[in-house]
C-alpha cells in the first residue's frame, strides 16, 4: 500500500481516493519514511491492523507486553534520533503503555503513539475497554489528539510527528476511536506542510547572548563545560567537541548526556552527579562560569540546592526548551535555542575573537583538576579472585568492544550506574537507559528495538536480576523477530540499589529488598529459545563475554553472580552537597 505515481497524479489532478480511515493512517506513516511499528492488537484497533496486513512497507514487531512496545520504540528511536512509533488497543492496551509514554517523556525522547479508542458515540459510556486516554496521558505527553473526523487524520499524523521531533522532542498520543479508523473519506494526499499558530520552537540563539556568553567564557579562570542529553536529542556532538579542543576547558557528562563528548579524552571528567566522579562533581562547585549545554540541572545532578549555591559563579544554560531555563538554579546568561545552531554560532565567534585566554589561571585549574583526578575514585577490587565484581564485568565489556559498533543499554539500579562509570562511551547514542523516570524492565525492550535498527551492530543489555524480570516475556519477541541481544545480567540477589540506600541511609534495616526463589535463568533463556550461561567465577568473566560474542546470531542470556554487597561509589547522600560524597565503604 505505498504512495504510488499514480496516486500522487490522481491527487495532485485533485482527485482524492475513498480510503478508510486506518488506510490513511498507514499511508501517513508510510509517508513519515516509518520502517517499525511495535504493538498489540485488540478490538478497537483491528481495522489500523487490518491494514497494516495489507501492506509490505511497514514492519510490525508483535511484542508480548504494551509496555515493551513503548520502550522499543523509544530505544529506537534514541539509537537512530527518528520518531519511535507504538500502536496499542484501548482501555488495558494504552493503561499498559503509560509507564513506557512517562520514560520517554521525562528523558525528551521523539516518539508517536497510536491508540484505538472506543468508537466516538460510545465515549464516555462506560464502553467496553474504554478509558479516557487523552486524560490518562495529558501529563505525561508532548501533547496529545483524540481524532473525531477521519478527514482530520492526516493532518494530526503530520502534527503528531511533527511535535515529536521538533523543539524539546517528546512523545506525542494519537487517540483514533474505532469509527474513525473504519469510515471511510476522501485522502487528498499527505500534507506537504504544517502550521501551527501556538507552537514555534526557536532554532536561532539571540546573537546579543552568545556574544555575552563568549566574553564570560574567555575571561573564565575556572571554566567547566556540563553537558547532558540535548546535545545528544541535537544530534551536535561534534560541535560540542570542535568547541572544546579550541578552549581546551574540562567537560563533564549527565547521565543522559554520556557519548555527547569522547570519554576516552582527557579533557572529560567523567559523568556528575550523586555517582559522579570526584574531579566532576569538585569542578561543578568551584567553578567560576558555567557552561551549561542541553542539561538541565537534575536534582541527581547538583545536589542539595542550597549548597550548590554557597559558591558563586557565572552560568550560561544553551536550551531550546525556555522553561528548562533557571527552573532550578538562576542563570546568568540564558540562551535559548537548538544546541547546535547556538554552538556553531559560539564556535564562529570564538574563532573570531581576539580576546587571549589567561592561560597561568587555567594551567593552575587544570593542576587542581588534576589533584582530584588523582584520588582515582573509581578504583575497586580489580584483582578479587573469589568473587565477580560488578564493575570488572562492566569494565571486561568495554575492553572487548570498545573498538566495534556496540550499543550498550541498561535498566535501572546499581547495575545502571557500574555501567554508566566502567563503560567509557565515545560516541553518541551508544548508550541507551532511562534516566529521569528509572523504570525498571527497559532494558530487553531496548536492546530489541535497537538491533532492529542496527543488525549490524552488537547489542547488549546490562540488567539487574531484579529488572529484568520486569519485561523478561520480551525474550519471546527477540526469538520471532530475530533480534539476536546479549544480556549481562549482574546478579547480585538483591534489589540492589534499594539495598544500598537501607544500609546507608536506613541503618542496615533491609526491608523487602532481597530477592528469594529467582528463576534459574539459564533454564528460562532455553526456554524461550536463547543461550543461558552461568558465570560464578571471576576467570570465566572474559571467557563467556567472548563466547556470547560468538554467538552472533543467538540472543544470550549471562547470569553473572556477582558480589551481593558491593555498593556504588562515589555517592551523594540525600541532602548532601555534590562534594559532600562518600568514596568507599570506609566512609560509611
Ligand atoms: C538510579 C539513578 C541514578 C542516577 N544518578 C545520576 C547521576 O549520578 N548523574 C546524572 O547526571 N544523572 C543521574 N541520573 C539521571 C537523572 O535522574 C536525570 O535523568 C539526568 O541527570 C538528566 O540529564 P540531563 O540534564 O542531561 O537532561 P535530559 O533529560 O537529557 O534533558 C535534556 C535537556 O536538553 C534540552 N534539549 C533537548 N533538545 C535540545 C536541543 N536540540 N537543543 C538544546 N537543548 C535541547 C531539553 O529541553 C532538556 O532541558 C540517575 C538516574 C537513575 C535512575
Ligand atoms: C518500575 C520500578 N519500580 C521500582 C523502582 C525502584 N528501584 C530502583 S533500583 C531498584 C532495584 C533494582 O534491582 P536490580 O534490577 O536487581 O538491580 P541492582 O540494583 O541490584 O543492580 C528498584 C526497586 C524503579 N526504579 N522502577
Ligand atoms: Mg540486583
Amino acid at each position: 500500500m505505498e504512495i504510488s505515481k499514480a496516486e500522487t497524479a490522481a491527487v495532485a489532478a485533485g482527485q482524492p481516493q475513498e480510503l478508510m480511515g486506518s488506510e490513511v493512517l498507514i499511508k501517513a506513516l508510510q509517508a513519515e519514511g516509518v520502517k517499525y511499528i511495535w504493538g498489540y492488537p485488540g478490538g478497537a484497533v483491528l481495522y489500523i491492523y487490518d491494514a497494516l496486513y495489507k501492506q509490505d512497507t511497514i514492519q510490525h514487531v508483535l511484542v508480548r507486553h504494551e509496555q515493551a512496545a513503548v520502550h522499543a520504540a523509544d530505544g529506537y528511536a534514541r539509537a537512530t534520533g527518528d520518531v519511535g512509533v507504538a500502536l496499542v488497543t484501548s482501555g488495558p492496551g494504552l493503561t499498559n503503555a503509560v509507564t513506557g509514554i512517562a520514560t520517554a517523556y521525562m528523558d525528551s525522547i521523539p516518539m508517536v503513539i497510536v491508540a484505538g479508542q472506543v468508537p466516538t458515540a460510545a465515549i464516555g459510556l462506560d464502553a467496553f475497554q474504554e478509558c479516557d486516554t487523552v486524560g490518562i496521558t495529558r501529563p505525561i505527553v508532548k501533547h496529545n489528539f483524540l481524532v473525531k473526523d477521519p478527514k482530520d487524520l492526516a493532518m494530526t499524523i503530520k502534527k503528531a510527528f511533527h511535535i515529536a521531533r521538533s523543539g524539546r522532542p517528546g512523545p506525542v498520543v494519537v487517540d483514533v476511536p474505532k469509527d474513525v479508523s473504519f469510515k471511510k473519506v476522501g485522502y487528498h494526499g499527505y500534507p506537504d506542510k504544517v502550521e501551527m499558530r501556538s507552537y514555534n520552537p526557536v532554532r536561532k540563539g539571540h546573537g546579543g547572548q552568545i556574544r555575552k556568553a563568549l566574553q564570560l567564557l574567555l575571561t573564565a579562570k575556572r571554566p567547566y563545560i556540563y553537558t547532558g542529553g540535548g546535545v545528544l536529542l541535537g544530534n551536535a556532538t561534534n560541535e560540542l567537541r570542535t568547541l572544546v579542543d579550541m578552549l581546551g576547558y574540562p567537560v563533564t557528562n549527565t547521565l543522559m548526556g554520556l557519548g555527547a563528548y569522547p570519554a576516552s579524552d582527557r579533557k572529560f571528567l567523567g559523568m556528575l552527579g550523586m555517582h559522579g566522579t570526584i574531579e566532576a562533581n569538585n569542578a561543578m562547585q568551584n567553578c567560576d562560569v558555567l557552561l551549561a549545554v542541553g542539561a538541565r540541572f537534575d536534582d541527581r545532578v547538583i545536589g542539595n540546592p542550597k549548597h550548590f549555591a554557597q559558591n558563586e559563579r557565572k552560568i550560561i544554560h544553551i536550551d531550546i526548551d525556555p522553561s528548562s531555563i533557571s527552573k532550578r538554579v538562576k542563570v546568568d546568561v540564558p540562551i535559548v535555542g537548538d544546541v547546535k545552531d547556538v554552538l556553531t554560532e559560539l564556535i564562529s565567534m570564538v574563532r573570531e575573537s581576539g580576546t587571549k585566554r589567561d592561560a597561568g589561571a587555567l594551567a593552575d585549574w587544570w593542576k587542581t583538576i588534576e589533584t582530584w583526578r588523582s584520588r582515582d575514585c573509581l578504583k575497586y577490587d580489580r584483582d578479587n579472585k573469589d568473587v565477580i565484581k560488578p564493575q570488572y564485568v562492566v569494565e571486561t565489556l568495554w575492553n572487548m568492544t570498545k573498538d566495534v559498533e556496540a550499543y550498550v543499554c541498561s535498566d535501572v539500579g546499581q547495575h545502571q550506574m557500574w555501567a554508566a562509570q566502567y563503560y567509557r562511551f565515545d560516541e553518541p547514542r551508544r548508550w541507551i537507559n532511562s534516566g529521569g523516570l528509572g523504570t525498571m524492565g527497559v532494558g530487553i525492550p531496548y536492546a530489541m528495538g535497537i538491533k532492529l535498527a542496527k543488525p549490524e551492530a552488537e547489542v547488549f543489555t546490562i540488567t539487574g536480576e531484579g529488572s529484568v524480570q520486569m519485561c523478561i516475556q520480551e525474550l519471546s519477541t527477540c526469538l520471532q523477530y530475530n533480534t539476536p541481544i546479549k544480556i549481562c545480567s549482574l546478579n547480585n540477589r538483591y534489589l540492589g540499589m534499594v539495598r544500598q540506600w537501607q544500609e546507608i541511609e536506613y541503618s542496615g534495616r533491609y526491608s523487602h529488598s532481597y530477592m528469594d526463589a529467582l528463576p534459574n535463568f539459564v533454564k528460562l533463556a532455553e526456554a524461550y529459545g536463547h543461550v543461558g550461561m552461568l558465570i560464578e567465577r571471576p576467570q570465566d568473566v572474559e571467557p563467556a563475554l567472548r563466547e556470547a560474542r560468538k554467538l552472533k546470531d543467538r540472543t544470550v542470556f549471562m547470569d553473572f553472580r556477582t558480589d551481593p554487597t558491593e555498593n556504588v561509589f562515589p555517592m551523594v547522600q540525600a541532602g548532601k552537597g555534590i562534594t559532600e560524597m562518600l568514596l568507599g565503604s570506609e566512609d560509611l
